[in-house]
């Protein structure tokens, strides 16, 4: 297994795919989802653009969907829900499917949907990503960081660190093996230095302080908590996990 780490997606190949890709928006999107999904949500439907969504969920019964909707950290109009994990309840969930578009988070995903196994992790359930990894063993792996709006962030990158540093322990591979780019050995470094404060690390992130600037400091406390689900958001079809 070669792992490749990109901070955001528009830093991927475009002349190459890999087998496998991984979206990464720990603060929030990919943390809503793997949420919802372990709560008991049928499945999560991605958009980038809000009027698709709305057209796509009107189709569905209404006691059978949700639709959340987060432009520049805040709720959407006439969403139900905004982009907090918090509020993705086993209650309001179980047996709904979830039709979301983020910001930055979905636009990540569509970015990779090609991909034949595509994958969508947060540090919530970086264990059972961990886990599927080692049992399927793809050839090529692309954990990309959603970024925010085209630039780095900070809790991403070291998300993706903490992925690619539990494989190098449990696959006992050397870090050169397993080490397609440069990225891959910084995401771990940042990964090993923060791993004990993760909490700490999101209040430098631009992000983090955005989100603490809406007042969701409670939303960074449970995005920062590792393999507390045992869930793997997985593609069944383009753009539904
Ligand atoms: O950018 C995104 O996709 C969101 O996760 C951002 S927010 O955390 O909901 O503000």
């Amino acid at each position: 297994m070669k792992l490749f780490i990109y901070h955001t997606p528009e830093l991927t190949p475009t002349d190459q795919a890999p087998e496998c890709a991984i979206a990464v928006d720990v603060l929030r999107a990919t943390s809503t989802m793997a949420t919802v999904l372990a709560a008991g949500g049928e499945a999560v439907q991605v958009f980038s653009d809000l009027d698709q969504l709305v057209e796509v969920s009107e189709k569905w019964p209404p006691e059978k969907r949700l639709r959340a909707g987060e432009r520049g950290g805040a709720k959407v109009a006439g969403f139900e829900l905004g982009n907090s994990p918090l509020d993705c309840t086993p209650e309001l969930v179980q047996g709904r499917r979830l039709f979301i578009s983020t910001t930055n988070g979905t636009r990540a995903l569509q970015r990779i949907q090609e991909a034949p196994i595509v994958l969508a992790a947060a540090l919530i359930n970086r264990a059972a990503v961990v886990k599927f990894l080692l049992e399927k063993q793809p050839e090529t792996v692309w954990i990309v960081g959603s970024g925010w709006e085209g630039s780095f962030s900070l809790e991403d990158t070291v998300c993706a660190g903490a992925i690619a540093h539990s494989i190098w322990k449990e696959s006992h591979a050397s870090l050169e093996d397993l080490t397609g780019n440069d990225e891959v050995a910084s995401a771990i470094a940042l990964y090993s230095q923060w791993q004990n404060d993760l909490l700490g690390l999101f209040h430098q992130a631009s992000h983090g302080k955005r989100l603490l600037r809406l007042e969701c400091l409670d939303d960074l406390k449970y995005c920062s908590q590792t393999d507390i689900l045992d869930i793997l958001p997985i593609q069944h079809e383009p753009g539904v996990l």
